[in-house]
């Protein structure tokens, strides 16, 4: 993928907020503090396009780019970390899935854990959720760099038993080295083609 430019569009809370439909759209979720921000920003090739940060959990709002002037991608809220206030964390989860059911441009998407912990029940549950609204799930393991090659393929292995798939189907990924960042560039340009083609074909997407 050859960027040519990423820019910031708008933020949302509320669907009346969101910018139109009219472009292939993927989004990014996770636990705060996952690599969310910076694994956006590696495929887009900017050093701060998405902010990042070390205290966690403080956006709660929709943000949506665009790349190329064409293709739309939006970081969308982490979830699970303890300091939130418990007044966002209400908001949190009617916020993400106004957006899952009500998106008609929304591709896939990238659904981000950390490789060096085994996914939990949030995970699960949000898996869980991708699925009710028939939302493609691309799932990329963070922070590969922290962890030795041998330590990276058994904790796949590990991770991909507990979520019931096979381990090729994880892509590791590092903001650091870079890792990962061709493979998910080509899953993403993949499900833009199939959603293309299924339109071409009078198929839903
Ligand atoms: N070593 C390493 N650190 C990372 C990587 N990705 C993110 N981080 C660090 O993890 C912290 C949280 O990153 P951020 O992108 O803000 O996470 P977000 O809350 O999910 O958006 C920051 O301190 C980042 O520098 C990575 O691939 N490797
Ligand atoms: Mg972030």
């Amino acid at each position: 993928m050859i960027i040519k430019s990423a820019e910031f569009v708008t933020s949302a809370v509320k669907r009346d907020q969101y910018p139109p439909p009219q472009f292939p759209e993927v989004a990014f979720a996770g636990r705060s503090n996952v690599g969310k921000s910076s694994l956006i920003n590696t495929l887009v090739n900017r050093k701060r396009l998405v902010k990042t940060s070390s205290t966690p959990g403080r956006t709660q709002l929709i943000n949506f780019f665009t790349v190329n002037g064409g293709l739309m991608l939006v970081d969308l809220p982490g979830y699970g970390y303890a300091k939130v206030p418990a007044a966002v964390k209400k908001n949190w989860g009617p916020m993400i899935e106004g957006y899952l059911s009500g998106r008609e441009s929304l591709l896939a998407v990238v659904l981000l854990m950390d490789l060096r912990r085994i996914p939990q029940a949030e995970e699960l549950t949000f898996i869980q959720w991708l699925t009710h609204y028939d939302v493609p799930a691309v799932p990329v393991l963070t922070k590969a760099d922290k962890l030795s090659k041998t330590n990276q393929s058994k904790q796949r292995s590990a991770i991909a038993r507990v979520l019931n798939v096979a381990p090729e189907t994880l892509t590791l990924f590092s903001a650091k080295t870079r890792l990962g960042r061709e493979a998910l560039w080509e899953k993403i340009d993949d499900r833009i083609g199939e959603a293309i083609h299924s339109h071409v074909d009078g198929e839903p997407t």
